[in-house]
């Protein structure tokens, strides 16, 4: 590391100590905590980030958000080239580097690791788009991350203003695959394909323009976040005939972030959010989180203020069941897929918080359902080793990827298909489907947006009203907690998070409690967001999941000790 460098590095990182007695980490999104903690993290953050633009020479993404969390909270989160979660075998640099308690010590961490990774401190440029969502924290956190990116020579931030986090990911991967890449071009994107998906599933289902078209609605809940405000946007763009959409809590009427609002919110609670009432009654109802990258759909009854519920579990059903559907229509005649031996591999991604119905329900459709731990980038990384990846978290995150050699397969059939029949046959239709869907859908993260599009177009094509969909399966009751103990870090989880290892003797613990309640299920983890134990239960009951949580809740008090603060 050439001088120059160094005294860039020392003097930019000495006016940013880092806070004292908070050791944060890069957990499950990146580092969150409390904004007033954060401006050191995320000065380090941008450092890293343009670190990671140098190795990589291309583009990468840094976002000031903290999604789901209260608005007092803020965090920072790196999109590698491809859109994807960070690179995970950067994450204990990522910790490192946030821990370092001096400006001397910074440097050293910088130099080692760029030594082991080879990083060539040459001057060449490289960008690094910097968005954050609506926190009024943001602002000021954006500049620490600018200065930070600035401290490493030849790096460039290129501000691209408040967006969602999908919409972040969404960008940083255009730009490295040379593909026009601005806000615009991201919305102009999503309303193009809803217009070919629509068109590919309504206009060449025999009748489909006639007979599933019709004047429906879908109120959205914008967590008062940017989703909300980016949704009336990429309405005036889409421009629907067929539905309306309104949205509440747009952060536009003056509510709180994520305050008595929004996809976490509606999904842990299971309650009627604010905004909401009697006036949507019977209509199909959606949740976006803080930065719009989680989904819930509810309906809102007369009698009581608990939503009926329709989570990521039931979106990622809909899917699997719609191109379930799809590959048989294309498979049935004349062997397309056995002809020329492609039999594409469906791999649905779930964790442990899915709610033991739906599992059961896509093992019995037939699918490979797979476990891996709560974070997006645990799931994504495993369904990209599949031709068609579907996964979801049961709160509202995901998406669908589809493999580049099946899409050229798919294309390449279309068009042959295309060729020789005379008029549109069945399998050519479901073949346009596919390649359709798999426009609309944001291949780099899950995102609220693009999957809110798509579950409209899918419920338009089957016909079939929220109440239809959600009959799919009958979930088991559940119940989540959040349990404050004195050090989060002393639980460690192992098969997906669905066993405790360490403190030794909790898990039998846990295991003896359920073994009380039919159909019980109960696990524990440290939140990777939150200063908190997370508790799941699930039961036959909801009296009886309520209890079982509270007991296992009990015990991660009396094996872990009551936090202090
Ligand atoms: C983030 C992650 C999700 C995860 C959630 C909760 O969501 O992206 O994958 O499910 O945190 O994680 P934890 O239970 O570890 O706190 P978001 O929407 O907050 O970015």
């Amino acid at each position: 590391m050439e001088e120059a460098q160094r005294s860039l590095l020392l003097s930019s990182a000495a006016r940013f100590p880092p806070p004292e007695g908070a050791r944060l980490s890069y957990g499950t999104a990146g580092f969150r905590a409390d904004a007033s903690l954060l401006r050191s993290t995320v000065f380090r953050a941008g450092i890293l980030a343009a670190l990671r633009a140098l190795k990589t020479r291309s583009v990468i993404g840094l976002m000031i958000t903290a999604s789901h969390n209260k608005v007092s909270d803020n965090g920072v989160k790196i999109s590698d080239p491809s859109g994807e979660m960070l690179s995970q075998d950067w994450e204990p640099f990522a910790d490192s580097l946030a821990a370092a308690p001096t400006a001397d010590r910074l440097l050293e961490v910088v130099a080692e690791f760029a030594g082991l990774q080879r990083i060539e401190f040459d001057g060449g440029k490289v960008e690094v788009l910097v968005g954050r969502d609506t926190r009024p924290s943001g602002p000021s956190l954006l500049e620490a991350a600018k200065l930070g990116i600035g401290s490493i020579i030849g790096a460039v931030a290129v501000d691209v203003g408040i967006l969602t986090t999908p919409q972040l990911h969404w960008m940083v991967r255009a730009s490295n695959r040379s593909t026009q890449a601005s806000e615009f071009d991201y919305l102009e994107q999503l309303s193009r394909s809803f217009r070919l998906v629509s068109w590919c599933l309504m206009d060449l289902i025999p009748g489909g323009s006639e007979s599933n078209k019709k004047n429906d609605k879908l109120v959205v809940d914008g967590a008062n976040g940017v989703g909300g405000e980016k949704l009336l946007v990429l309405k005036e763009m889409l421009n629907l005939k067929d539905l309306e959409i309104e949205v509440w809590n747009s952060g536009r009427e003056g509510g709180v972030l994520n305050e008595g609002v929004g996809a976490d919110f509606v999904q842990k609670e299971k309650v009627v959010p604010s905004g909401f009432g009697l006036q949507d009654v019977g209509i199909r109802c959606a949740s976006l989180d803080g930065d719009a990258d989680r989904l819930v759909y509810f309906t809102v009854p007369s009698y009581s203020n608990k939503i009926e519920l329709v989570d990521g579990d039931k979106i990622l059903s809909l899917f699997a069941v719609f191109i379930k559907e799809q590959l048989s229509i294309l498979n049935k005649e004349a062997g397309a897929s056995t002809e020329d031996g492609y039999q594409p591999r469906i791999g649905i991604v779930q964790t442990a918080y899915a709610n033991g119905a739906s599992t059961d329900y896509l093992k019995q459709l037939g699918l490979e359902v797979v476990l891996t731990p709560t974070g997006v980038k645990y799931l994504h990384h495993k369904a990209t080793q599949y031709d068609i990846g579907i996964y979801f978290e049961a709160n509202g995150h995901g998406t669908i990827l589809f493999s580049e050699p099946f899409l050229h397969w798919l294309d390449a059939k279309n068009s042959e298909l295309s060729s020789v029949a005379e008029g549109c046959s069945e399998q050519q239709k479901a073949a346009s489907r596919l390649l359709a869907v798999s426009k609309l859908i944001n291949p780099a993260v899950g995102d609220a947006l693009s999957g809110m599009l798509l579950v409209e177009a899918i419920l338009q094509y089957e016909g079939w009203s929220i109440h239809r969909w959600s009959q799919l399966y009958h979930d088991l009751p559940s119940k989540q907690l959040k349990v404050k103990v004195a050090d989060r870090t002393a639980v460690v989880t192992a098969n997906a998070e669905t066993e405790v290892v360490k403190p030794p003797g909790i898990q039998e613990a846990i295991n003896a409690e359920t073994a009380k309640y039919p159909k019980g299920r109960c696990f524990i983890r440290p939140s990777g967001t939150e200063d908190v134990i997370r508790v799941y239960a699930e039961a036959s009951t909801q009296d009886a999941a309520d209890s079982l949580a509270n007991s296992v809740a009990q015990l991660v008090d009396k094996f872990l000790g009551h936090s202090s603060s």
